[in-house]
């Protein structure tokens, strides 16, 4: 085996010849952005892989949040997770919301559903649930709270291309989903994301947002900015997307082959996926103590291997961007939780090798 540097992840690239073979239509007609024909295929492409009605492409998933919230007109508090990665909290911030935090499930690592009708106050507009890892949020129970309460659900979906509840593309929930086409994500375009909707109105809004608010006259008719993804990261898309079922089944496999090989190592869990799949998008694991994974981070990064600790700090906890809100969970978990490499080109050798070390310590 060599010595190179194993990274949590590496982007799922299409041979390079297959991209350069699409990217040279967009040379010959010399269309480089605004919803150009690539990005229309992507969208096409994308709706009918994964089965959904509608899914706007954008230059990166952070936008797709914040196109979100101002496609369905929020002004108030947003409750979201603190068990995330900042992008959620910023964009409701960067949208003049107020982020209001529900502390999570200790096994799904999902906010918690039971504690979320505690924080709802007369400012409430808005519930912003994580797929967090790619798991399933439990969606019936959040509808049902968002319906009693007449709150809009946008759910960032970041990590959730590929994961499924009932047998639908989870991205078919809540009335926008969220969703990142970024370099480290299953499938991804370098930069971009897409919002998801069942709604033929709110596309069409979202697509002007998308737009600087221009309609099809290139008259200003919403308050919109730039989110567009241009045709050379649309090509890079519609090039890996050929791979997509291979990158989903080769992800299965090598997720379960780290189950097999670390569930008997003492202290150690994993997170439960209930009422739904996942796309093993990521591979965490969960620690007794920070100690303990103290120690295998260490033993790991001796051997050139370098997992993350997704998502630590706790966002709850960034007071330079939000007021303290206690959500001792989620602070608890982001402590001890690690997730280790996974992606296409990961060898068996190298997998191996992580276990061993996790398994010896
Ligand atoms: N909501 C949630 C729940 C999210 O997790 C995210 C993003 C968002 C919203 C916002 O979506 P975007 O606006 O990003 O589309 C990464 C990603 O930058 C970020 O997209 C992702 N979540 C977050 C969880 O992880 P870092 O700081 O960990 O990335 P970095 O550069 O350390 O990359 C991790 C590893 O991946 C590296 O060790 C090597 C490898 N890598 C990375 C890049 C960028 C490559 O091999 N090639 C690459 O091009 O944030």
């Amino acid at each position: 085996m060599s010595n190179k540097k194993i990274f949590v992840t590496q982007p799922s690239l299409a041979p390079l010849e297959e991209y350069v073979e699409i990217l040279r239509g967009v040379w010959e007609r010399g269309i480089l952005t605004h919803n150009g024909p690539l990005v229309q295929q992507l969208e096409k492409d994308l709706e009918s892989k994964l089965g959904l009605d509608y899914f706007t492409v954008v230059s990166n998933g952070t936008i797709a949040i914040q196109m979100a919230i101002k496609a369905l007109e929020l002004k108030g508090e947003i409750i979201t997770t603190p068990f995330t990665w900042v992008a959620t909290v910023s964009a409701i911030k960067w949208e003049e919301c107020t982020p209001v935090f529900c502390d999570i499930d200790p096994d799904t690592l999902n906010m918690d559903p039971a504690k979320i009708e505690a924080l709802i106050t007369d400012k409430t507009v808005a519930i912003m649930p994580v797929h967090v890892f790619g798991n399933p949020c439990d969606v019936e129970a959040i509808a049902a709270i968002a319906q009693k309460h007449g709150l809009k659900v946008i759910y960032d979906a970041a990590h959730a291309i590929g994961s499924t509840y009932k047998g639908n593309s989870l991205l078919t929930y809540g009335d926008i989903s969220a969703t990142s086409l970024h370099a480290t994500k299953l499938l991804n375009t370098a930069e971009g994301g897409g919002c998801i909707t069942t709604d033929a109105a709110l596309d069409a809004r979202l697509k002007r947002i998308r737009f600087f608010g221009h309609d099809e006259n290139k008259d200003i008719v919403e308050d919109g900015f730039n989110g567009k993804l241009t045709e050379v990261h649309a090509a890079l898309g519609l090039a890996n997307l050929k791979y997509y079922d291979e990158v989903l089944e080769d992800r299965k496999n090598k997720y379960q082959y780290y189950i097999e090989r670390l569930q008997e190592v003492e202290g150690v869990r994993f997170q439960e996926v209930k009422g739904g799949e996942t796309n093993y998008s990521y591979f965490p694991i969960i620690f007794e103590s920070e100690e303990q994974l103290l120690q295998v981070e260490k033993a790991l990064n001796a051997a050139d291997i370098f997992p993350r600790r997704y998502f630590y700090p706790s966002v709850n906890t960034y007071t330079k961007v939000v007021a303290y809100q206690a959500c001792p969970v989620s602070e608890d978990i982001s402590e001890r939780i690690l997730c280790l490499p996974l992606y296409l080109n990961l060898k068996e050798g190298e997998q191996d090798k992580i276990c061993e070390i996790i398994n010896t310590l």
